[in-house]
């Protein structure tokens, strides 16, 4: 058992390896993590994310510019892959197809790929499209997949309008499809004002309201 020191310990220094871009150390601690027992996902969140919390903190306060920063996201990405394998959680029990995008005009992709890797772990089949997908485009793969739901991120309020637009054209082309949003600009609210049939405000959650979503039977 991981004595509670230790954990902080650990989690500790990958948060730190995150801030100080050292892709070596994070991903050396992330593999500590593991061999110590300590859940991969809590050092996702703990760690991992809040590094990259603690990184857009100094962004916020300009002593971090934006290539510290994607020195960052590479790091925080070394720990991940080391740490997605090993990532469980307690509602692998709905599976489906999962289309996936950041909407068109926005190039940020970390919270995407975080859901990502958590319906990865809940074992979903996800068709990552990238980021600054074009809206025609999720219309265009959904007929292709016929994916049970269609999650859009976005992490601009000048991007996120593009959502209402997908949403739109995803209905209008495929009258049964159900769409899911997240991303830091929005809420439940917009979601809702957006037409959109679900909202996560986080990957955990997401993969939560996907199950809700899709009401599949266990497999
Ligand atoms: Co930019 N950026 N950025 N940026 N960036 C923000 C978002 C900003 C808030 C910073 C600021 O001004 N304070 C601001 C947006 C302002 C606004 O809303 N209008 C901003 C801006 C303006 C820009 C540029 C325009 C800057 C410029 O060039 N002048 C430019 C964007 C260009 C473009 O997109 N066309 C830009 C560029 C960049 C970098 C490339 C440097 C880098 C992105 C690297 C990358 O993603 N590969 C970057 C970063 C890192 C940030 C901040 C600092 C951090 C974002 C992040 O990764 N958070 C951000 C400021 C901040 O948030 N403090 C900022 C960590 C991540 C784990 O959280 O993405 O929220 P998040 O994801 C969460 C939830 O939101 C949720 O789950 C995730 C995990 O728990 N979630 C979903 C996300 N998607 C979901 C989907 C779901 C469900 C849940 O269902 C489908």
């Amino acid at each position: 058992m991981l004595l509670d020191h230790r954990k902080n310990e650990i989690l500790d220094a990958i948060r730190n390896a995150v801030v100080q871009y050292d892709e070596d150390q994070c991903v050396s601690w992330c593999k500590t993590a593991l061999q110590e027992g300590l859940d991969a996902y809590e050092a996702t969140t703990k760690g991992l994310t809040a590094g990259m919390d603690a990184a857009t903190q100094l962004y916020a306060r300009r002593v971090y510019y934006v290539p510290e920063l994607l020195v960052c996201s590479d790091a925080m990405y070394a720990g991940l892959d080391i740490l997605r394998p090993f990532i469980r959680t307690e509602t692998a029990i709905h599976r489906g197809k999962l289309l996936l995008g950041v909407v068109e005009g926005d190039i940020h992709d970390i919270g995407k790929n975080l859901v990502r890797t958590m319906f990865e772990a809940s074992g979903w089949l996800v068709f990552d499209l990238g980021k600054d997908v074009k809206l025609e485009r999720f219309v265009e793969e959904q007929k292709k997949i016929n994916a049970d739901l269609v999650g859009l991120s976005a992490l601009m309020t000048t991007s996120m309008i593009a959502m209402e637009k997908a949403v739109g054209m995803l209905k209008a082309a495929v009258p049964e499809v159900k769409v899911l949003v997240g991303g830091a600009p929005l809420n439940p609210e917009i979601a809702v004002k957006f037409g959109s049939d679900g909202y996560a405000e986080d990957a955990v959650c997401a993969v939560q309201e996907a199950a809700r979503l899709i009401k599949k039977p266990t497999v």
